[in-house]
């Protein structure tokens, strides 16, 4: 089985301090918690970037400083910047960090409430705007999808050019609008993809620890992170995003599964550098 590629999302643009006082917002929380993340075994970096009052934003400046200085602790890390930004933003808001040219980017694949009065705009023109984009700039995206219709519209797409192979898929599974991550959802999700494609797993709170191993056993890759879930186990807050890599290298290791490095991570991502 090829090794396993730990993404860490460290930040996110939902999730608070009043979640957990650990969630970063200013450029050294953030570069702090991407090296924690890395050093426990994460390969990506799926990167959201705050203001220091925590207020979500995709200001091309001020990804450009958090990527510099998670370069400097994690020179080799593959960062992933976020396109979906925060309910609200405008395309090009969003757009704005993939002019930066990072190796990989987030590219939604549908629209779908997003709890409460939210609703997380991706129209199929919307998707083919950010796949040509990030195809003029060589960026492999990854294609994030939260329901199994969305991997259809990413189907339908790359057979219509926009979106190109090796395909590489990140299933959200668990928010409140989208698919739930019970083990036959995952399953599901799974056998509706190309067998030639690559694939992630990001459980939201709960379903994270129980997706992530079975994307161990199955072959898949796996994220984790306090934009997913801050709990380490039930009820107990995470310390850093690097605890809960951690746990997630302890469980592979028990399972008989290898990590991968940034390097090892870009060869089964078909990414060149
Ligand atoms: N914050 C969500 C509205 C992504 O990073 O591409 C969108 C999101 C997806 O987090
Ligand atoms: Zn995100």
């Amino acid at each position: 089985m090829e090794k396993l590629i730990i993404t860490a999302a460290i930040c996110g643009a939902e999730v608070t301090k009043k979640h957990n006082p650990n969630v970063p917002y200013t450029v050294e929380e953030i570069a702090k918690e991407a090296e924690a993340a890395y050093k426990a075994g994460a390969s990506i970096i799926h990167l959201h970037v705050r203001y220091d009052d925590g207020t979500p934003t995709q200001d091309i400046e001020r990804f450009k400083v958090c990527i510099e200085a998670i370069k400097e602790r994690c020179p080799d890390v593959i960062i992933q910047p976020s396109t979906g930004g925060a309910v609200g933003m405008t395309n090009e808001e969003r757009l704005q960090p993939i002019y930066l040219k990072p190796e990989m980017a987030t590219l939604d694949c549908g629209t779908l409430n997003f709890g409460g009065d939210d609703i997380f705009v991706n129209t199929e023109n919307t998707i083919i705007y950010f796949a040509q984009k990030m195809n003029e700039l060589g960026i492999k995206p990854e294609l994030e999808v939260f329901d199994k219709g969305m991997i259809d519209m990413a189907l339908r797409l790359h057979k219509k050019g926009y979106i190109k192979a090796p395909l590489h898929f990140n299933f959200v599974m668990g928010v409140n609008g989208g698919i739930s991550g019970e083990p036959r959802d995952l399953l599901f999700m799974v056998e509706s993809i190309p067998k030639d494609a690559t694939w992630t797993v990001t459980g939201i709170g709960r379903y994270e620890i129980p997706l992530a191993t079975m994307a161990i056993i199955m072959g898949g890759h796996v994220r984790v992170g306090f934009e997913d879930n801050v709990y380490i186990s039930k009820g107990v807050l995470a310390k850093s995003n690097g605890e809960l890599v951690e746990k997630v290298v302890r469980i592979a290791k028990e399972l008989g599964r290898e990590i991968a490095t940034p390097d090892e991570a870009r060869q089964i991502l078909g990414i060149k550098r």
